[in-house]
């Protein structure tokens, strides 16, 4: 009786993950944003995050954590039902570009049953400005927004 009972609590610990943040990834069309920042010493960094929605906590480059407080993006996405086609032309994080832009999608053509693989430039829930050089464009925000050793 003890097996089963055991067998019960771990497969339903097993459901709550699976079925924790990644479930919402199937109504954006990406699964990770990059964020381009600078800190206060004036070094560069770039960040892949994952809780595209939610604040994070960076240590040296690596994701260490996730709070579970949404930022604006996450807000966003929550109050208009995670339905991509009113989030894509809206301006989360007001930075000047629409999520769509940032997340790959400036069209606003993606739809959750479509294969169709994009890559975000940006972080639609950071605001980063854009710094144009001989290089090109590139869109960096501050260090201090991804709660760097929290
Ligand atoms: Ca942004």
């Amino acid at each position: 009786m003890m097996k089963h009972v055991f067998i019960f609590v771990v497969n339903a610990v097993s459901i709550l993950c699976v079925f924790s943040y990644p479930g919402y990834l199937a109504n954006l069309p990406v699964n990770e944003v990059p964020f381009l920042c600078r800190n206060g010493s004036n070094e560069e960094h770039t960040y892949s995050i994952k809780y595209i929605g939610h604040e994070v906590c960076v240590d040296k480059k690596v994701i260490t954590g996730i709070f579970h407080e949404r930022n604006i993006f996450g807000s966003h996405f929550s109050w208009n039902d995670q339905d991509w086609t009113k989030l894509c032309q809206m301006d989360s994080d007001d930075d000047g570009r629409s999520n769509g832009v940032e997340m790959g999608d400036p069209n606003c053509e993606w739809t959750p049953n479509s294969n169709v693989t994009l890559t975000a430039v940006s972080h639609p829930g950071y605001s980063e400005i854009a710094e144009t050089s001989n290089n090109g464009t590139k869109y960096v925000g501050e260090c201090s927004r991804v709660n760097i050793n929290c």
